[in-house]
């Protein structure tokens, strides 16, 4: 990312403005606090005026904690009576920047976020959205490094705290910072309190929560190596244990991936969620496409993620324990056809992965794509045909089609996944020039035979070592070996 360019667009915007709404989404974490907080001093050093709204109070002891430590001024209420005395609103740390009631009358200004960006028709004006950074804490570090404001002392002695906490907590201490988060962390530690860090991250579990954990213990099950627990039926109030008891849960041997799922009654009893919770060490696992594909209402970036169903209509169930034991198989249920489908959620991860990487072999000048074009004037077809053709796997007694387009064959020692990968998702590379062959002047920028992509994934499913010992394309009549291929 290039801070420099960001921070420009960052100032330029604010300095368009005179008055902002700083609007909290979802239950107040470290990184939504210090990251709201610090675009509120930075107005105010900028003379202007800037509030942060809350409808949900924090439910974590240390979260309410650094609020009351770093003195941060949070108005915990609907901002709606307020709204006039504002001319545009931000919203940081949350997938989407829409806010019903307000969006309609007021512009987004910023919409500053770390989590996979979802596409929403909003006009924005500044809109910093990456899944490569750890936290929006450190978008926010970095913009601030870029700035004049990097050498105000004052300014930086009261967030410097709070950003490093909100790094450490979404990085899950630091266990799954990247480069770009050190580096903010390295420039903001000089400014940072550790004493009030450790003393807060150090507050010991409230008593619900042990109650919480326990209960999940009990009633977890492992599934192919996926740990799911549902803890019943909770208050709002608790809500945020959900996802630390996944943390926890995760240090289990051999469990890659952990659900919690819980009932939480919202609203002083009037109104019911199915709230679950995704932690998972699968590092090509992509979570975000696994829970979109359970429901719309979640998302994920890399290592957590969650969901939420609406249940209100049985708030009136007269049986509690009937109703949770019903949403408790069915969830399981879902879940386990979500882990038996695995191949296409890592499939993703492990294409999402292998663009990035060959995108930076390319912005390096390195040429490796042989395992790619390779397979091109296998496939090719359609020359100048303007007649539209697509590639669509064929189900059949061994093949079984997913709805995406996704091919799965399963035998005894192996099961094969394999995707077409559409031009559209290749445009990143199909720019690139090396993937353009000119055959003359006219010919410029299409490249001859058209080259088609497809990823495969093979998984042993045996408990022994399995060896490949021959790999062939066959297509109708022809068939080529690996020794073909390569040459
Ligand atoms: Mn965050």
């Amino acid at each position: 990312m290039n801070w420099k360019e960001l921070h420009e667009k960052f100032f330029t915007t604010l300095s368009n403005h005179k008055s902002l709404l700083i609007y909290i989404k979802g239950s107040p974490d470290p990184d939504v606090i210090a990251s709201s907080w610090m675009l509120k001093r930075i107005c105010e050093k900028s003379d202007i005026k800037a509030e942060i709204f809350a409808l949900k109070k924090p439910s974590l002891p240390q979260n309410r904690a650094i609020i009351e430590k770093l003195d941060i001024p949070i108005y915990f209420e609907d901002p709606g009576m307020n709204m006039g005395r504002f001319d545009g609103y931000a919203v940081l740390d949350f997938q989407s920047a829409y806010l019903k009631g307000i969006s309609e009358k007021l512009p987004c200004v910023f919409h500053i976020d770390h989590h996979e960006p979802v596409h929403e028709d909003i006009d924005v004006e500044c809109k910093i959205s990456s899944g490569a950074v750890g936290a929006a804490s450190t978008i926010m570090a970095m913009i601030l490094k870029e700035s004049r404001f990097a050498q105000d002392e004052d300014l930086m002695r009261s967030i410097g705290t709070a950003l490093v906490y909100g790094i450490q907590t979404d990085t899950d201490n630091y266990k799954h910072a990247r480069d770009v988060d050190f580096e903010a962390l390295s420039f903001l530690s000089r400014y940072s309190d550790k004493e009030i860090i450790n003393k807060i991250s150090g507050i010991p579990l409230s008593d619900g929560m042990v109650d919480m954990i326990g209960k999940a213990i009990r009633n977890k099950i492992v599934y192919k190596g996926w740990l799911i627990a549902g803890v019943g039926l909770i208050k709002e109030s608790v809500r945020d244990s959900i996802a630390i008891i996944a943390d926890f849960l995760l240090q289990e041997e051999g469990v890659s991936t952990v659900i919690v799922f819980a009932l939480v009654e919202t609203r002083d009893h009037k109104g019911l969620v199915l709230d679950a919770s995704f932690r998972t060490e699968d590092r090509d696992l992509d979570l975000n496409y696994l829970i979109k594909r359970i429901t719309s209402e979640g998302g994920a970036r890399q290592y957590k993620g969650a969901y939420q169903v609406n249940m209100d209509y049985f708030v009136h169930c007269p049986d509690r324990e009937l109703l949770w034991q019903t949403v408790s198989v069915t969830t399981i249920e879902v879940l386990k056809k979500q882990r038996d489908n695995i191949y296409i959620a890592e499939l993703k991860g492990v294409y999402n992965k292998f663009r990035k990487k060959i995108i930076s072999f390319i912005n390096r000048g390195v040429v490796l794509f042989v395992g790619v074009t390779l397979l091109g004037f296998l496939f090719s077809c359609g020359r100048k045909s303007v007649v539209n053709r697509s590639i669509t796997p064929v189900s059949g007694s061994a093949v079984e089609v997913k709805n995406d387009g996704c091919a799965v064959i399963r035998s005894r020692l192996v099961d094969v996944a394999a995707e077409y990968v559409d031009e559209k998702m290749w445009e990143q590379f199909l720019k690139q020039r090396v993937f353009i062959k000119q055959r003359s002047k006219e010919d410029a920028g299409i490249r001859y035979p058209r080259l088609q992509f497809f990823q495969l994934m093979v998984s042993n499913v045996s408990d022994r070592a399995v060896r490949i010992s021959e790999i062939a394309l066959a297509y109708g009549n022809q068939k080529k070996n690996r020794s073909h291929l390569m040459s």
